[in-house]
């Protein structure tokens, strides 16, 4: 019997330290800090880590790669770290490396007349925005991560954010795709195509499987004309089903110019404003439920203020608002989407909170909101239920803040208990219980609960079939 191996760690970093360079290759037992990405955006995660890998560029992705494989140590990539269901950090377990993305952070090439753009897996999701802007053009990807999430990231967790609406999430977004999978090979999908039909759409694997098949190493993604007028809009309200027919409304009228919409109950506007001192009342009075629409069009600014002014007016007589304003500058637009994107922080601030990111039906959502509050209040007397997202995709941030005088910690503890109430009533209206973040390590367990046996049998199938060791981002998804 020939005794296992044993596995030595010196000798796994120094083998890696030859691969990319010892300045690449960080690790706890020389003194480094890891914490930044051992321990995941909320603070809820964290897992130890061999090394934080920082490879240059795909090639030495590969190399590492395949030292992996060849020695069983287990990859956990990772772009911005600011995924929210603890994904991009290690689990327990065997010896697990963090593959970092960041320094694959060049944009290979912006094509205006094919309104495509190749950017390297690392590249900030604002620079890309940045230098399609300086080309005339628009990345229409937004979230409120987009600072620090990387184009890597954004496609593995297939991404949604706020203009959903009118141009889709990541997986609408992305037309190509080169990718490192987990023997080391590299596929080059990286076509700037709109119509490919050669047999299975690979690149579809990759987007939203969370690391768990392969390492994106670069993307081909559509660009589109940058708009030249935009206008923003804040309402109020009395129900959330008059915000569902301000939608439709809304969308009738404007049609493709219309970008925006963004749901946002009174407690979350009160909670950013006491989070965040400055920001201003958006509108006189107060509201059980608010909105923040954005419509853009290549014309002038006049001609769509004049347009959503009408719009807006005609829904005001229909009574699927009651109040509205119109943002009279971009400052003003600027401090109404502050209000927004201050949501998430405002609840970290606020002692973090149970989330929830899921999709129903457009037309289910007042029912379920309508019936789900009471019920949480009922089952859990003094949560806080804070409650927000992208009406227009059907997607909200069913988010539950402790009641007051309970800790963070004790309120933690009744995730499973509070999730099973929210997901449950979403499984029944055959809903999604992750809309856009992802299932990571956070939702895995539920997976099994909500996905049929057919469904997950074929998702093990094609893990097997691509990382037959189980050594990409081990413990995430399945
Ligand atoms: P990471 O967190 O580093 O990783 C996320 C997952 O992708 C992990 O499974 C990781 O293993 C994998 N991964 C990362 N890079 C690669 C790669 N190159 N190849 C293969 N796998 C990879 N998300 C939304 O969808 N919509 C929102 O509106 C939104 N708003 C947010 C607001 C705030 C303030 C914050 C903090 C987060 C928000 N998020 C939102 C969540 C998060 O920003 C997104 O999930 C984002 O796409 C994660 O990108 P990242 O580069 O940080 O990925
Ligand atoms: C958003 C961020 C995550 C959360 O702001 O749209 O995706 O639930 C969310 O705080
Ligand atoms: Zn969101």
């Amino acid at each position: 019997m020939v005794p296992p191996v044993r596995f030595n760690p010196q000798a796994w970093l120094a083998e890696a330290r030859a691969l990319i360079g010892a300045a690449h290759v960080l690790s706890a037992d020389r003194g480094d800090d890891l914490s930044a990405c051992t321990r995941d955006w909320r603070n809820k995660f964290e897992g130890p880590a061999l090394a934080v890998l920082r490879p240059a560029d795909a090639g030495e992705v590969q190399s590492l790669v395949r030292l992996a494989a060849r020695t069983g140590v287990a990859i956990v990539p990772q772009g911005g770290n600011t995924g929210m269901c603890g994904a991009s950090v290690p689990t327990a377990g065997g010896p697990q490396a963090i593959l970092q993305l960041g320094r694959l952070d060049r944009i290979l090439e912006i094509d205006p007349g094919n309104n495509t753009a190749t950017v390297e897996a690392g590249c900030i999701l604002q620079t890309l925005q940045e230098q399609a802007a300086a080309a005339g053009r628009l990345f229409p990807l937004s979230l409120g991560a987009e600072g620090s999430c990387q184009i890597g990231g954004n496609i593995a967790t297939n991404a949604g954010g706020v203009q959903v609406l009118r141009y889709g999430n990541m997986r609408d977004l992305v037309l190509g795709l080169e990718v490192v999978l987990p023997d080391g090979e590299r596929l080059d999908l990286l076509r700037g195509l709109r119509k490919d039909n050669t047999g299975y759409d690979l690149k579809q694997l990759f987007i939203g499987a969370e690391g768990t098949l392969g390492i994106i190493t670069a993307a081909t993604v559509k660009l589109f004309p940058a708009p030249g007028a935009e206008v923003v809009a804040f309402a109020g309200m009395s129900s959330i089903g008059q915000a569902v027919r301000l939608l439709g409304a809304m969308r009738a009228r404007l049609g493709e110019r219309f970008t925006a919409f963004e749901l946002m109950s009174g407690e979350a506007v009160e909670l950013v404003r006491s989070h965040f001192p400055g920001t201003p009342a958006p509108l006189e009075g107060r509201w059980p439920w608010h909105v923040l629409m954005e419509a853009t069009d290549g014309g002038s600014d006049e001609a769509l203020r004049e347009a959503m002014q009408a719009a807006l007016m005609a829904c005001l007589e229909d009574g699927c608002l009651e109040d509205v304003v119109l943002a009279g500058s971009l400052a003003q637009g600027q401090a109404l989407w502050a209000l927004r994107e201050n949501i998430t922080h405002a609840q970290q601030m606020d002692g973090g909170n149970i989330k929830h990111d899921i999709s129903l039906p457009i037309s289910r959502i007042p029912a379920f909101v309508e019936q789900m509050l009471p019920r949480l209040l009922q089952a859990f007397p003094g949560a806080r239920p804070i409650v927000y997202g992208h009406l227009g995709d059907g997607n909200l941030h069913f988010n539950v803040s402790a009641p007051a005088g309970i800790a963070p910690a004790a309120w933690q503890r009744e995730t499973d208990a509070v999730n099973q109430l929210i997901h449950d009533a979403v499984a029944e209206m055959r809903g999604s219980i992750s809309a856009e973040h992802g299932i990571g390590q956070l939702k895995r367990h539920e997976m099994a609960l909500y996905k049929t046996p057919a469904e997950l049998e074929v998702m093990r199938r094609i893990k097997q079939a691509l990382d037959p060791q189980g050594l990409m981002n081990p413990g995430k998804v399945l």
